[in-house]
């Protein structure tokens, strides 16, 4: 009973939100670079200069125009140029995760840290033999890393100079640097994904389009993306048939708000438009009916060479990785979709409470996540990302109490062993978000804490750096020491 013996417990992290170091050992610039830090009620932007000169900072998810540069400018604060500094902590940090016992570690690779223009002809020995000793580590202390190649940064150079994804070219710029990490690391890591929340990638820091909201473009960039995570996965298993190579996906929740069939209407077609689709892909091989439909009637036309059809299908995934948060409810009512206020067209869902951050909290959710992946791919499943996002206070002699985060997570896992235990389906891990604290990628703050190590840094990127237990250090050492069976 409970979890399997050789469960991954463990935690996550993301170059781009922990890793720092952005020009040591001949990194190149990632588009992550240029993005400012926001606030709960400011956007994160970036700064654009147009062809007449001007220069002005607009929201990151905006589209920059086709002939405008993206500029640092040396004014502004850019948290991931530090970070949390993983580059000069890792050695601490990793002893911190082998004391909580972690099995796991997710961390990802910075691309352009490997190839810092991307379009190189050779990698940069420097920033293969930074992993090469992180990976090292991992392993002497019985971590297994859990690699995901590509987490929302790309080589700038890629984005200026082939628009990114649009250009066909970057499929093999990436398979090119696939083929490289797999075969320098194929003996010290096994667990691999492509693409973090695949499903989030839209705009010109992760695809590196211009114009980005024009469809004929996102779609072919995002037709681009799954050929080089297809084409990825089918390279790793030729270098090593071992490696477990999984898809990334944010797998929020959706619930219709009524027994009005319009709701649930409305909740699948944005289901498969935010999440089916990419799963449909990355599982299946193929693109499904309704988004050919969905281009048809776009008017989308998508450039495909022969030979992509087998691309797609000999490169499906392993594994399913994802990210739980939260839930939405999908609503057709104007009213309730203003109350709601986001991108789903979201209603309040009143049975829930929210973060601070307002994120409604559903562990219930999360088996109901798992059943249904599991019901549909019938693919080994691995919570890759889950977590709450708080402000922590560091009392007087350095203690943090952080009953909250504990409470949050004591649910999940608590939901987690109910569809391992009891309906049976086939869990690999569990790897909570920001085990170390880290930036937040929707807001830049440093406040927006998911850890169980403290960071002593604040918004502005002032601080120490002094690393610190919070009291969930304790709990969650206590909850992998008995295989998830103690969660009190
Ligand atoms: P932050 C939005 C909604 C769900 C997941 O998010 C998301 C986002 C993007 O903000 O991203 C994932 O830091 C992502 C991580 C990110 C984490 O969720 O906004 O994979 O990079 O940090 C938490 O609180």
């Amino acid at each position: 009973m409970g979890f399997p013996k050789d469960f991954l417990w463990g935690g996550a992290t993301a170059a781009n939100q922990y890793e720092g170091g952005y020009l040591s050992g001949g990194k190149g610039l990632a588009t992550s670079d240029f993005i400012t830090a926001g606030s709960m009620t400011e956007p994160r932007m970036i700064v654009i200069e147009l062809e007449n000169g001007e220069r002005k900072a607009i929201n990151r998810f905006e589209d920059v125009p086709s002939g405008a540069r993206v500029v640092i400018d040396e004014q502004l604060y850019y948290p991931s140029h530090t970070a949390t500094d993983f580059y000069n902590h890792y050695e601490e940090d990793i002893k911190l995760f082998a004391e909580m016992g972690f099995k796991g570690f997710r961390m990802s690779m910075t691309w352009s840290r490997i190839f810092p223009n991307g379009d190189d002809a050779t990698p940069n020995e420097e920033g293969l033999a930074f992993y090469d000793k992180i990976f090292d580590l991992c392993g002497a202390y019985g971590i297994e890393p859990i690699v995901t190649l590509n987490h929302f940064d790309l080589p700038n150079h890629l984005a200026v100079t082939y628009q990114g994804w649009l250009d066909r070219k970057t499929i093999d710029f990436f398979a090119n640097y696939c083929k490289v990490v797999f075969d320098r690391y194929k003996d010290k890591v096994k667990y691999w994904m492509t693409f973090n929340e695949i499903n989030f990638l839209r705009d010109y820091s992760t695809l590196g389009i211009t114009d980005a909201s024009d469809l004929t473009k996102q779609n072919q960039a995002i037709y681009h993306l799954l050929l080089g995570s297809a084409k990825g996965v089918a390279i790793g298993h030729a270098i090593n048939p071992e490696f477990k190579i999984g898809l990334m996906i944010a797998n929020i929740l959706f619930y219709p708000e009524t027994c009005n069939p319009n709701d649930s209407i409305r909740m699948m077609e944005l289901e498969r438009g935010f999440k089916d689709f990419y799963y449909d892909v990355q599982c299946r091989g193929a693109y499904p009916n309704y988004k050919l439909k969905e281009l048809e009637r776009d008017h989308v036309e998508l450039k495909k060479v022969p030979g992509d059809d087998e691309i797609l299908k000999n490169g499906t995934v392993d594994f399913i990785g994802f990210s739980y948060y939260n839930s939405t409810v999908v609503s057709t009512s104007a009213e309730s979709e203003q109350a709601g206020g986001n991108q789903f067209g979201a209603a309040k869902n009143p049975y829930l409470e929210a973060s601070e951050w307002g994120w409604p909290i559903d562990p219930s959710g999360l088996r109901l996540v798992l059943n249904r992946l599991y019901d549909k791919y019938q693919l080994p499943l691995m919570i890759v990302e889950n977590g709450l996002g708080a402000i922590d206070k560091v009392e007087e002699d350095g203690s943090i109490h952080d009953d909250y985060r504990i409470d949050y997570l004591r649910k999940h896992i608590t939901e987690m062993k109910k569809a391992v235990e009891i309906d049976g389906v086939e869990l690999w891990g569990y790897t909570p978000w920001g085990c170390i604290d880290l930036i937040s990628a929707g807001t830049g703050e440093m406040k927006k804490r998911y850890g169980f190590i403290h960071v002593d840094l604040d918004d502005e990127g002032k601080g120490t750096l002094k690393r610190r237990k919070k009291d969930s250090f304790e709990w969650y050492r206590k909850v992998i020491a008995s295989n998830g069976e103690e969660l009190s």
